[in-house]
């Protein structure tokens, strides 16, 4: 058995993170496929009392502990192996500013208006989907906005705040309906400098799940 394992799943960018971290710092790790889509597995029972409480993917496994929230589990990895660590406390609270800020308002709303597009039955509401993307280009340019002037968001190198903000943003832009990559140039720019990073793998190599069977999607 590998050293960590991870729930996860090809489709959620928020398990894309750890999965992401994982490669980039040559852990030995294996994925442990959670069946959202056709039996709801974070809902049941089994998973919330076995896995995770908050019935949520991430998890990580790692010498016996379970650890939930993405943004926990890239500090720990940080901290584990030294890496994508943010530098001193400025640079933590830094980095865990802009983590709380992805997990709530950037991919905190492309996660949700992702899957309302591509894979929710009924398909999101219009009204549903025009809000969350007025929000969505707000926060994208907010994002694109700090890294006109670095070429990472806490500063000169990649932290666990990159990664946090990367979670939905190399899936391809046709499941968005709109290219992020097109309209926002820094984010573009930083965007290939972390693909650029030895270990970078896209969400669908990493994670096993994709491509869903026709009758799920
Ligand atoms: N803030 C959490 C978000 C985790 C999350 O929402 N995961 C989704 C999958 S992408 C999930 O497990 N949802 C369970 C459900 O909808 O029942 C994190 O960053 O780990």
């Amino acid at each position: 058995m590998a050293e960590y394992q991870l729930y996860c799943f090809a489709q959620s960018g928020n398990a894309y993170r750890a999965a992401l971290m994982l490669n980039l710092v040559n852990a030995d790790w294996q994925p442990i496929w959670v069946d959202f889509f056709a039996r709801g597995e974070p809902r049941t029972v089994e998973y919330r009392t076995n896995v995770n409480e908050m019935g949520e993917v991430p998890v990580l496994v790692h010498e016996g502990r379970k650890l939930s929230q993405s943004g926990v589990i890239l500090t720990y990895l940080a901290r584990t192996t030294g890496k994508f660590r943010p530098e001193g406390e400025e640079q933590e609270l830094e980095a865990l500013r802009w983590i709380i800020f992805d997990n709530q308002k950037v991919n905190g709303f492309l996660g949700p208006y992702r899957f309302l597009r591509n894979f929710a039955q009924p398909a999101g509401d219009p009204a549903v989907m025009t809000f969350l993307k007025s929000r969505i280009d707000n926060n994208l340019g907010i994002v694109d906005k700090r890294l006109a002037a670095r070429p990472f968001v806490v500063g000169a190198r990649a932290t666990i705040a990159d990664l946090s903000l990367a979670g939905y943003l190399y899936y391809p832009a046709e499941e968005f309906g709109f290219d992020i990559a097109a309209q926002f140039k820094n984010i573009a720019a930083w965007l290939e400098r972390i693909r650029a990073l030895p270990g970078w793998k896209s969400p669908y190599e990493l994670m096993p799940g994709h491509p869903l069977p026709a009758r799920q999607q």
